[in-house]
Parts: structure tokens; C-alpha cells; sequence
């Protein structure tokens, strides 16, 4: 099978084009030659199954990105299991079928690092999915997510058609969520800092011991992974999307204090969960096609907290107590 997907003259459905992945892909897309299709959720629910086959019978896309999921940091994975099981479960499913429905010869599954058991070997190769227990703070959302890429995998299979699946590391970056009971680490880091940073305070809480170890990828860089990928990548089985470094929490929290200027000291909350100890993923098999990022983790923190002060000074992201 010939392996390259040429984007010239194509009309690509971002699905979750107002999310932080969704919003860097559009970003990325403006630069090929292509037409970029998106739906707002007030004209579509992709909770509706007739609705998204409808839609996708309409618009008739040549390839799709599934970029719409129901996301959040540990505390929301451990909080909301229904919604991130049955939302994940629900969307992606209908948004799959209907592709396959309406003639769509190439998609890209999006999942995350969480698939792979809580104690994976690590670097963490692609083929350790499936080999061991979840991590049970987020086994809801992985579990979805492997069903997700698995029907990616059964459509390739049984109907021969070119849907394939990226697992992305620990993303950030601009569009994140900043809410701290819902946010990643690192959006929730950077408000906890700027806020010690506004308020004079002299420590900034960090859930857990600090010890877990995280690899985060920028999500520009995810982005163009993810480009690079549908353009070049056509096979049965997911690629790892990361780094192929990582760090601890406390390193991490340090770094972002740091970036912001505060002045606080990083205190423990070991009330809180550490979750997976470590999950660096083994990006070989996307480095091996030489694809890198651009992005090192100081330079995309940079990155980040500008984006975050131009949106508190908009007005986007309110602050409210640290
Ligand atoms: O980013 P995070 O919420 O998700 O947490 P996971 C990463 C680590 O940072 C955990 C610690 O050990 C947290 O305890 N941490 C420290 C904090 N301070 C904070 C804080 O203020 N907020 C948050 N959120 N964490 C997620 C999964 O796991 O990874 C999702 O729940 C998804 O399903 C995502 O796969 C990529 O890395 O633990």
C-alpha cells in the first residue's frame, strides 16, 4: 500500500477543533493546502448518532482527525468515570462510523499515554499495550481510548481502510485548561505560580509526593506529529507521540516556578494522588521516520505562560483564589 496521504486539495474534519489539540492542529493545517472543515457543538452533538452521520454524509470530508474527547487532569479522571468512559466511548464510535459511512478513506485516532499498564516497562514501547492492569485513577478514560483505537484497528482490518491511531505523552500549551480542579499538572502549576507570584504567598501546593516522573510534549509539537503521521504513516498498529524525556513532578513544579518569577517554595499535599509512578513512552518508532520536536520543555513553559497572561489580560481566564 502506498504510504503517503498528500493533504493537497483535501478537506479535513477536525473533530474538537475548539480544544488545545484541536485548536494547534487548525493552527497547523493553515499552512498545507488544504480546506479545513469544522463544526461547532451547538450545530452538532457528537453525542448524536444520527446527527454526526447526517453531518458526515453532508459534508463528506476526505480524511478526519478525531480530536474530540472528554479530558482532564487526575482528580477529574478519578471523579467523573461515567462521563470519561461513556462520552469517550460515545463520540468516538459514532464519529468512526460515520467517516466509514460516508466514504472517508483516512483517519487519525488520537489517545494518550494512559492506555499502557500502571507498571509498563519503561520507555514504554508500543507493544506493552494490553500486558498488565490500568492505572486506576485513570482507567476509565484509557479504557476508552483503547477501544477507540481498536476499532480504528477492526475498520483497517475487516474493510481495509487506512484509519490509523497516534498516543500522545502529557500534552500542553496554549487552549489548555486552566481550571485547577479539572487541569493537567501543568496548566494548574503555572496558575498556582502566577497567583503566589500576584499574592506574595510563600508556597505553592503540589499535589502528591513530587515523585512521579511525566513526559510533556508542547502541542504544537503534537501537532505537527500528528500532521506528519496522517501525511506519511499508514500501518495496523498506534504510534507512540512524545518527547523520549521526562521529569519529575517536583523538578517540574521548580521549572514552572521558575518561568513565572515566583518566589514561593513547593510544598507537598500528600493527600492528593500521584498516580501512574512513570510513564515515558518509547518514541522510536515515530523518531526512527525523523520526526523531532521543537520545542524543549523551558522554551514551550515560556511559550505557555504568555499565551496565559495575554488571555487573563483578555479576559478569558479568570483568576480566582490560588
Ligand atoms: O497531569 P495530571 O493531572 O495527570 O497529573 P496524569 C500528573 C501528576 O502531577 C500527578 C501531579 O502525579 C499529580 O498528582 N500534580 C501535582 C498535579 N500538582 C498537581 C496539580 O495541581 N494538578 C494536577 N492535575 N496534577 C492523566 C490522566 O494522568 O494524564 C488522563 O488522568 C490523561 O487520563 C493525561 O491520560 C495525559 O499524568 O496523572
Amino acid at each position: 500500500m502506498d504510504k503517503s496521504f498528500d493533504l493537497k486539495g483535501k478537506r479535513i474534519f477536525i473533530a474538537g477543533h475548539r480544544g488545545m489539540v484541536g485548536s494547534a492542529l487548525v493552527r497547523r493545517l493553515a499552512g498545507e493546502d488544504c480546506e479545513i472543515v469544522t463544526v461547532a457543538r451547538r450545530e452538532l452533538d457528537l453525542l448524536d448518532q444520527a446527527g454526526v452521520r447526517r453531518w458526515m454524509e453532508a459534508r463528506r470530508p476526505d480524511a478526519v482527525i478525531m480530536a474530540a474527547a472528554k479530558v482532564g487532569g487526575i482528580l477529574a479522571n478519578d471523579s467523573f468515570p461515567v462521563d470519561f468512559l461513556y462520552e469517550n466511548l460515545v463520540v468516538q464510535t459514532n464519529v468512526v462510523e460515520a467517516a466509514f459511512r460516508s466514504g472517508v478513506q483516512k483517519l487519525l485516532f488520537l489517545g494518550s499515554s494512559c492506555i499502557y499498564p500502571k507498571l509498563a516497562p519503561q520507555p514504554i514501547p508500543e507493544d506493552a499495550l494490553l500486558t498488565g492492569p490500568l492505572e486506576p485513577t485513570n482507567e476509565w478514560y484509557a479504557v476508552a481510548k483503547i477501544a477507540g483505537l481498536k476499532l480504528c484497528q477492526a475498520y483497517r482490518r475487516q474493510h481495509g481502510v487506512d484509519y490509523i491511531s497516534a498516543m500522545p505523552t502529557n500534552l500542553y500549551g496554549p487552549g489548555d485548561n486552566f481550571d485547577l480542579d479539572s487541569s493537567h499538572v501543568v496548566p494548574a502549576l503555572m496558575r498556582k505560580a502566577h497567583m503566589a507570584k500576584l499574592t506574595g504567598q510563600k508556597t505553592l501546593q503540589v499535589w502528591g509526593s513530587g515523585r512521579p516522573m511525566r513526559e510533556f510534549l508542547h502541542v504544537d509539537d503534537a501537532a505537527d506529529a500528528f500532521i506528519w503521521l496522517l501525511k506519511t504513516y499508514s500501518g495496523d498498529g498506534h504510534v507512540n507521540v512524545g518527547s523520549g524525556e521526562d521529569i519529575t513532578i517536583a523538578e517540574l513544579a521548580g521549572t514552572v516556578v521558575s518561568v513565572v518569577g515566583a518566589g514561593a517554595e513547593i510544598a507537598f499535599d500528600l493527600t492528593k494522588p500521584d498516580g501512574m509512578p512513570r510513564k515515558l513512552m518509547d518514541v522510536s518508532r515515530l523518531f526512527k521516520t525523523g520526526w523531532r520536536p521543537a520545542y524543549s520543555l523551558r522554551d514551550g513553559l515560556e511559550q505557555t505562560y504568555a499565551w496565559f497572561l495575554d488571555h487573563v489580560e483578555k479576559g478569558d481566564i479568570r483568576l480566582g483564589a490560588a
